[in-house]
């Protein structure tokens, strides 16, 4: 008698193998097993402060010292972060030429890409990335950068000398359209993965209703249910470094 769960994991992989395109909406949970702090998980509040607080152009605004303080301690922590199995999993997807599989990520850690994910859709920015907070003309292209912000010497923007801000879009700013051009183009599919979000965030939670609305199959992989648990085709309830790894097992066996 096989169990409900390898039922799902069965009824998943042979969606995935009939697929020709897949896409896979991540969020903080795939990081988790990595060390990453999520959002909305206990270990998401930084201090007294809730992201939401940190993470917006006022915020900023009042107090970049303290906002760096928190991107720098993100990036000390990232840093020392390495991909775990459900993000090589979805690498190697990425790459096998016998299906078009894309990953559209909310996470801004990168962890994908360490990973080696191919053409890589990332919403909401990059944590190893900073720009201009005026938005010169210049400083308005993200450069990379690695350093860790000392409180007395905030990143400057090498262009016109003003104050330079985390890469990331905070809350109440609109995301780069040429992104999310992509993902809705992603989101024409015939399977719809979001694994690992709370899926509260919008428009990054909106996607998955896209995808079901032109046909695809839909399925959530999450340790606990989210709002897209009643909308999906199939929600499986457990860890995506578990998961993902056993789907990919399945469909690497026949
Ligand atoms: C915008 C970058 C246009 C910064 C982030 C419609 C309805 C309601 C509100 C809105 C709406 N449209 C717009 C809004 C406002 C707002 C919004 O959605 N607010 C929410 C709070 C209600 N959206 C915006 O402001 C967006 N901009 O819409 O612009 C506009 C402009 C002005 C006015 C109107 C419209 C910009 C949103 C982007 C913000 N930036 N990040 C930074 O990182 O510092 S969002 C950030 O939070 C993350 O990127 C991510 O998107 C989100 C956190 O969500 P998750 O990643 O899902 O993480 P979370 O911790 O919540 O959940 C983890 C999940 O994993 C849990 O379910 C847990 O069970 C699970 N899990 C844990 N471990 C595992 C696991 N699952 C599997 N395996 C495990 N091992």
């Amino acid at each position: 008698m096989i169990s409900g769960m390898e039922q799902q994991l069965r009824a998943l992989a042979s969606r995935v193998r009939a697929a020709r395109s897949v896409t896979v909406m991540t969020g903080a949970g795939v990081s988790a097993a990595s060390g990453v702090p999520t959002f909305r998980g206990p270990e998401g509040l930084w201090r007294t402060f809730r992201p939401e607080d940190l993470a917006t152009p006022e915020a900023f605004a009042r107090d970049p010292a303290l906002v760096w303080e928190w991107y720098s301690w993100r990036r000390t922590r990232v840093a020392s972060c390495r991909p775990n199995a459900a993000h090589e999993v979805l690498a190697r997807w990425s790459q096998d030429a016998s299906r078009q599989v894309l990953v559209v990520t909310q996470n801004v850690d990168d962890l994908h890409l360490r990973a080696g994910t191919r053409d890589l859709i990332r919403l909401h920015g990059s944590l190893w990335e900073t720009k201009c907070f005026n938005g010169c003309v210049a400083g308005v292209r993200a450069w990379r950068d690695e350093d860790v912000a000392a409180p007395d010497r905030l990143p400057r923007c090498p262009h016109c000398g003003g104050l330079a801000r985390p890469a990331v879009v905070w809350f109440g700013e609109s995301l780069d359209t040429t992104d999310v051009e992509r993902a809705t183009r992603a989101a024409r599919c015939d399977v719809f993965l979001t694994v690992g979000t709370s899926a509260i965030v919008y428009p990054a939670a909106g996607f998955a209703r896209i995808a079901q609305a032109r046909g695809a199959f839909t399925a959530e992989i999450n340790l606990e249910s989210t709002p897209a648990s009643s909308l999906v085709d199939l929600s499986i309830l457990g860890a995506a470094e578990d998961v993902l790894p056993a789907i990919d097992r399945l469909l690497l066996s026949n």
